[in-house]
Order: C-alpha cells, then structure tokens, then sequence
C-alpha cells in the first residue's frame, strides 16, 4: 500500500480507488513449443474491451497523429497479472516463454515508402519547430527577465529576481544558483539591457547542456543493437520507437520493434500500425498478458536471424506498484541476456516535458530499478516546462539523447545544446 501510494504520487496523478485484491493467479501456462511461427493473421487484433476512465497522464491537447493510447484494462486483471510477475524467480527460459508472433517484413516492392526526410539538410527549419516547440517555455521565462531587466543595474535585487525566474522556469534551485553566480561573476553592478541578459543566460545553459547533448550511437555490429525503451505511461516510449524506426530506417539500419506491452491490445496495435507506416516489422505477443521477457526473448531471436540492426524494444509503463514494474524490467533483462550478455545496448528513459519537476523523480525511481542509459524528452511543443531538460542536465548528468516536438515520425530530433538554449530564451539560432 505504501510503495503503491508513492508510485501514484511520483506520477502526480490521483487514481481511481485500488480495486480489491484479486484472487491468487493461476499457475504459469505450458511453454509453448520453442519455433515460432511466422503468423500472417498478424493484423486481426484480439479482442479486448477499451475504456477511456482511467488514463493516467492527461491526454496531449494537440491534434492527434497517432492511433490513441488511452485503451486500460481493469485494475482488477493488471493487478492479478502482475502478481505472477512479482512472485518467485521463475526458470529462465530455454525455450521461449511466450509464442510471438512477427509480421512478415514486406516484401522490397511492397515496403511502405518512407516519406522524404522534411527541410533536407536545413538546420534552420528544424530549430524554427523547435523555437516554436519552446515557445510556451520562452514565454514563461521571458516575462519575468523584461520586468527585472529593462535598463537596469545588475544588482542583488535583480540577481534575486533572476533567480526566482529561473526556478519558475523549471530550470531547478541548483542549475538557477550555478546561472545566477555566472551573472554575478561577470556583470555585478553593470548596466544590462534584456538582450544582454537573454545572450548571457543562453551562453550559460548550453554550458550546462552542452555534455549531456549526446547521440544515441547506434552499433551495428551488435546485430542488432538493443534498445530497451522504459518510462512511466504516456510519456511517449512507443511514439519514441516509431520516430527512432523512422529515422534509423532512413540511414538505412534494418530496424525491428518488439511490442513488450504485452497487456494491453491497444498498445500492441499502436505499434503495429507505427511498424507498417515505417516498414518495420513487429514483434507481438500471440495474446494478451503474454510474458514480457519471453516476447523480448523472442524478439532478439528474430532480429538476429533477420539480421537486424537495431531492436526496439516496448515496455509496459503501468504496473500497479513499482516492485511489479521493476521485477518485470528486470526480467526481460536477464532473459534477454540468456541470448545475448551484452544487451540491452542502450536503456531510454522517456520523459514528458509537461510534467515538469515530476521528471526528476521518474529518473531517480527509474535509474533505482535499472540502468538507465540516456533520455528522450518529449512533448516539448506543448510544454510550459522546457526548462526541466536544464534540471535534469545539472541534477543527474545523463544524456539526453532526444527531444519530441510533436507526434509525427518526424518530430524527434537530436539534442543540440546551444539550439536549444538559444530557443528556450527566444533567441535566433547562433550562426555554424
Ligand atoms: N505533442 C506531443 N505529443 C507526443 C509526443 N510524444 C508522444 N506524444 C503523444 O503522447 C501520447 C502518449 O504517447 P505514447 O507513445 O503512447 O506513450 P507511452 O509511453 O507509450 O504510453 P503507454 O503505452 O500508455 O505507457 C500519444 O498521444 C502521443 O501522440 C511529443 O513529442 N509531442
Ligand atoms: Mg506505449
């Protein structure tokens, strides 16, 4: 009860009363026999019931891209699926645990064409999405730097108000304080205009970015490169899969997803219809409640015989409490390293912008339960709270590797430090 109380308030949401306790589950099912076949039925979903009570983020106020995320299955079932998941070591497979299913990959000539790469080669367009993404963010900033710098002497007073500033931003007490110190160093008792200030606050947060701006360095020799994509629901993991599909098919990586969410047909088929517009095929669990690990299992084997690249790998975000959701991360980590001791190659946190200072607690929770590697932020666009990637740099030091200006494919971008600095603070793009 008390680990369940503070997984709902790391999220800062308010649930819906906990359903009695269920019934003890039933013993785990046979394993299937080890082959897996290759099931063109693929697309006929399985029936399930869909709600929309109980999400747990508050739907994104922007016109949808994407099939929704908001089908949730009863408390009742997650809970008593779960318990299975929190119970004792099972055996690590020899076999697969769960039968999979892929779709088959299309054929060259049927493979969807993947839309033009949009503004080729144009850094401006894409920091014009991002300024614009940033824009609530800036606004949020700017109006207290014009009330305390308009002409004005940099005094204790005006450092104060900088400070408050900072911290209303969401940039954080220490990364504020760190800003706050460099303007005292170098400007104390001079004259600023608003302009000078905005120049000096975006050199300051790129210094802070700057070693934390880091690409995710896919490495194809490991055949294929591991991704395991973790983090709180609604926070974007499967959008991030799909736009990541996108991009590395682009490059001209042969990329499969695996659908780990395996309780929710919704979230299953939300990745399926990502994998056919990228050309990805898809790992999926053959029913729902499928054991995670055993899918991921699964899923490494497929990319391996296909010679993949780079594998996806999708994660449930709602457990009922944070030991089931650690127990089952943790899960499909050891079983993934059955096949292959160095995977997951990389391990992505996705955080959600909106939620401002809350990302801070996701990671410590997350980083608590596995080794997280770097981070993708989303929902930058429709967040008041940008400044939350400066706190998260200063706090915690781990790459982020990502942001999300919006729900198309194409809307993730690498992390530029000085871009984005320069955006948060209504600023021009710096020239090279
Ligand atoms: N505006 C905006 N919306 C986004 C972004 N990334 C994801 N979304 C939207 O956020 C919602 C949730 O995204 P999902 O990818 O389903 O999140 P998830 O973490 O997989 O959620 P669960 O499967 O429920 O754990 C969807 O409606 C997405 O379209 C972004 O960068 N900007
Ligand atoms: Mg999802």
């Amino acid at each position: 009860m008390a680990l369940k109380g503070f997984w709902d308030r790391l999220r800062g949401r308010v649930m819906p009363q906990d359903s009695p306790q269920p019934p003890a589950p039933d013993p785990e099912p046979p394993l299937p026999p080890p082959t897996l076949p290759i099931r063109p039925d693929v697309n006929t979903p399985p029936p399930y019931e869909t709600s929309t009570g109980s999400l747990e983020l508050p739907p994104t106020p922007l016109p949808s891209a994407l099939p929704p995320a908001a089908e949730v299955r009863p408390r009742e079932d997650a809970a008593a699926e779960r318990e299975a998941l929190a119970g004792t070591e099972p055996e690590l497979p020899t076999a697969p645990e769960t039968e999979a299913v892929i779709e088959p990959e299309p054929e060259p000539e049927s493979e969807p064409e993947l839309e033009p790469e949009p503004e080729p080669a144009s850094r401006g367009g894409w920091f014009a999405r991002l300024k614009a993404g940033l824009a609530r963010s800036t606004a949020r900033l700017t109006e207290g730097l014009t009330s305390a710098f308009r002409k004005r002497r940099l005094d204790d007073e005006a450092l104060e108000e900088l400070e408050e500033t900072l911290i209303t931003a969401d940039l954080g007490v220490a990364a504020s304080r760190r800003i706050v110190e460099g303007f005292r160093k170098t400007r104390f008792g001079k004259e600023v205009t608003e302009e000078e200030v905005k120049a000096t606050l975006a050199e300051s947060i790129a210094e802070i970015l700057t070693p934390i701006a880091q690409p995710l360095e896919i490495e194809p020799h490991h055949a294929p490169h591991v991704v395991l994509v973790v983090g709180v629901n609604g926070t974007g993991k499967t959008t991030t899969i799909a736009k990541l599909g996108q991009q590395y098919r682009r490059q001209g990586l042969k990329v499969m997803f695996a659908a780990g969410d395996t309780f929710r047909a919704a979230a299953v088929e939300q990745l399926q219809i990502w994998g056919e517009r990228t050309g990805c095929p898809v790992v999926a669990p053959a029913k729902m409640g499928a054991d995670a690990a055993g899918l991921a299992h699964d899923a490494l084997a497929r990319a391996r015989a296909e010679g993949m690249d780079v594998l996806l790998i999708d994660t449930a975000g709602r457990l009922h409490n944070k030991s089931a959701l650690m127990e089952e991360l943790r899960k499909i980590i050891r079983v993934i390293r059955r096949l292959e001791p160095s995977a997951p190659h990389s391990v992505l946190l996705t955080l959600d912008a909106t939620t401002g200072q809350n990302a801070l607690s996701q990671v410590k929770v997350f980083r608590e339960m596995v080794e997280v590697s770097g981070l993708a932020v989303t929902k930058l666009d429709g967040s008041a709270k940008g400044g939350v990637v400066v706190a998260l740099a200063q706090e915690f030091g781990l790459p982020v590797h990502f942001v999300g200006v919006g729900e198309k494919a194409d809307d993730l971008r690498p992390f530029a430090a000085r871009d984005f600095a320069r955006g948060l603070v209504g600023l021009e793009q710096a020239a090279g």
